[in-house]
């Protein structure tokens, strides 16, 4: 049997002396086979839905680099669309969908018609992966996923949504019920196709906070974890609330996700002290260290190697790959994290 350092951090209760080391947004337009594949397939939705190119793409970091795992190549934003709501990308300025206030027009019934090629990308994978590499699948954490489902595009501090959640929180509450039960059932299908571990995005946890964080962020992943393993999946999860420093105690007793992701912004010092010495982590380097590369670039991988001493930890960014990183600075970075 090949031993796949991912999965094996989660078998050993002591750190290894290589932690297992992905990125995320390997995949992406830092690399120039992902613009030439992106072209081809005419568009960013195409590549999520024709599951040969979405492999391609997937496959393609792995192969320059051999990180210890792959995730698989997709979008947050394919739920929504797979619930009725329009959705596309403007060239350049990022996701645009159809904005809503409630979960009316939302239809639940048959997401998998939608979301099938996604699903026959990850079978694709879990054949096509080199056998010590782990299948990561995922998806958004509904609060996230609703600030760009409410505001129709992204926003630099989730007011609609938050708004929305505020003013009328039944109906906001519908929004998320809908999305806790399509989660739940696509990441079954994931994992039921050969996905090992599945994330949970919560890129915009750091907009709430108290009452409203356990309402909107942590009680729907919890929900959906519950979900996974009420219905006999017992696979890892990641999860990443980022920028939620101040309730990450909360946030992996209640969801009991076995990893926690680390954003850029992190105090490592402070939740290594705080948080339970067998919990993992996983980050969380700055991408734009990434981007500067050189001794910056050591010294930064040295100072999380030093800061997370004694605990396991996933080596990963704090948030995705920029697309103006020079790829080489990636070589140098595994290059650091497996030869220090
Ligand atoms: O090629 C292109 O021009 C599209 C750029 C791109 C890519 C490469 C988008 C549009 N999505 C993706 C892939 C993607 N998105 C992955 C693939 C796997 C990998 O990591 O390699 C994943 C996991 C995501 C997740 C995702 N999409 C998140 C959560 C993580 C994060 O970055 O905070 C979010 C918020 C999105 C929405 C989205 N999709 C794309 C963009 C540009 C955005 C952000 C929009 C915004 O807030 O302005």
């Amino acid at each position: 049997m090949t031993v796949k350092p991912f999965l094996q951090l989660l078998q050993d209760s002591k750190p290894p002396t290589v932690p297992p080391i992905w990125l995320m947004r390997q995949a992406g337009r830092y690399l120039p086979e992902y613009r030439a594949t992106r072209e081809t397939a005419g568009g960013f939705l195409n590549l999520c839905y024709t599951p040969e190119l979405a492999e391609e793409v997937t496959l393609q970091p792995i192969r320059r680099y051999d990180f210890d795992a792959s995730i698989l190549f997709a979008d947050i934003l394919l739920i929504p669309q797979a619930l009725g709501q329009k959705l596309w990308f403007e060239t350049g300025e990022g996701p645009r969908l159809t904005p809503i206030e409630k979960a009316e027009g939302l239809d639940g019934s048959d997401i998998m018609s939608t979301l099938g090629p996604v699903i026959e990308t990850v079978g694709r994978l879990s054949k096509s992966l080199p056998a010590h590499t782990t299948l990561i699948g995922f998806a958004g954490a509904p609060w996230t996923v609703a600030t760009y489902m409410v505001a129709g595009r992204g926003t630099p501090d989730q007011a609609p949504a938050r708004l929305l959640a505020e003013s009328q929180p039944d109906d906001f509450q519908s929004i998320i019920d809908v999305l806790v039960e399509a989660t739940i059932e696509y990441l079954c299908a994931q994992l039921e196709a050969g996905a090992e571990v599945v994330q949970l995005f919560e890129s915009w946890a750091g907009s709430l906070k108290g009452a409203a964080f356990e309402r909107w962020c942590i009680a729907p992943v919890a929900a959906i974890i519950d979900g996974l393993r009420a219905r006999g999946f017992n696979h890892p999860v990641i999860g990443f609330p980022r920028a939620a420093d101040h309730d990450m105690g909360d946030y992996i007793a209640r969801t009991k996700c076995q990893i926690l992701g680390l954003d850029t912004f992190a105090d490592r010092k402070a939740l290594h002290r705080d948080l339970p010495k067998e919990m993992i982590v996983q980050g969380n380097l700055d991408p734009l260290t990434l981007v500067e590369g050189g001794a910056a670039l050591d010294a930064a991988i040295d100072a999380i190697f030093e800061d997370f001493d004694g605990r396991r930890f996933v080596f990963n960014l704090g948030h995705g790959i920029v697309p103006q990183t020079p790829p080489e600075h990636v070589a140098q970075l595994v290059a650091r994290v497996r030869n220090r």
